[in-house]
C-alpha cells in the first residue's frame, strides 16, 4: 500500500477530465487500495482519483463515524438527483477553506465495485454529499467553482502564494493555468 501525494488548487491538473476505466483487474485494485490508504491519513471523508494525478473515474468514500465503511465506486453516474442541502464544504485539494455550497439532497448511483460488479443505490446526507463533490472532481470541477468569481479569486491568489512559497518559486507553471 501507498500514500499518494494530493494535487492542490490551483494546479491545473486538476481540471483534467477523467476516462472510464475499460476493465477493473489487479492495478484498478491497487489504485483503489492506495487512495483508500491516502483518504483515511488526509484525513478525509472522499477521495477522487484526479486528486493523486490519476485521471481515471474512480472514487472512494467513508463518512461512518467508525471510519470502517469504505466504498469504492468506478465509473461512477449520478442517474437521478432531487432536493436541495447547503452544506459547509471542505477539500483536501484546497486545505483550510470552507464554505456553503448546496447540492442536490438525495442521488441515485450506478458504479461499478472493486470487483466489477454493478452497484445501484440511493444516498442521502453527507454520503450524497459527498459524492457529488467526487464526482465533480472526476469533471474536473472544484466546490470553489460554486463560490462567487470574488471569493475564489481571492483564494486562488492566497493559494498561489503558499504554493511559490512551498516550491520556492522553482515551478509555478502549472499555476498559472487559466482558472476556469
Ligand atoms: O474530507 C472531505 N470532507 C468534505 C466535507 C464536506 C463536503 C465534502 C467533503 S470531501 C473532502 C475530501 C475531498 O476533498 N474529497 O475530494
Ligand atoms: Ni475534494
Amino acid at each position: 500500500m501507498a500514500c499518494l501525494p494530493i494535487l492542490e488548487y490551483p494546479d491545473s491538473r486538476l481540471r483534467i477530465r477523467a476516462v472510464s476505466v475499460a476493465e477493473v483487474d489487479a492495478e484498478t485494485r491497487t489504485l483503489v487500495a492506495d487512495m483508500l490508504e491516502t483518504m483515511y491519513a488526509a484525513p478525509g471523508i472522499g477521495l477522487a482519483a484526479t486528486q493523486v494525478n490519476i485521471h481515471k473515474r474512480i472514487l472512494v468514500t467513508d463518512v461512518s463515524d467508525e471510519r470502517n465503511e469504505p466504498l469504492c465506486l468506478i465509473n461512477p453516474d449520478i442517474l437521478s438527483a432531487e432536493g436541495s442541502v447547503s452544506f459547509e464544504e471542505g477539500c483536501l485539494s484546497v486545505p483550510g477553506v470552507f464554505e456553503a455550497v448546496s447540492r442536490a439532497e438525495r442521488i441515485v448511483v450506478k458504479a461499478l465495485d472493486e470487483n466489477g460488479e454493478t452497484l445501484e443505490f440511493d444516498a442521502e446526507g453527507l454520503l450524497a454529499i459527498c459524492i457529488q463533490h467526487e464526482v465533480d472532481h472526476l469533471e474536473g470541477k472544484l466546490f470553489v467553482d460554486y463560490l462567487s468569481a470574488l471569493k475564489r479569486d481571492r483564494l486562488k491568489k492566497k493559494m498561489v502564494k503558499k504554493a511559490k512559497h512551498r516550491t520556492g518559486e522553482s515551478d509555478s507553471s502549472r499555476l498559472s493555468a487559466p482558472v476556469i
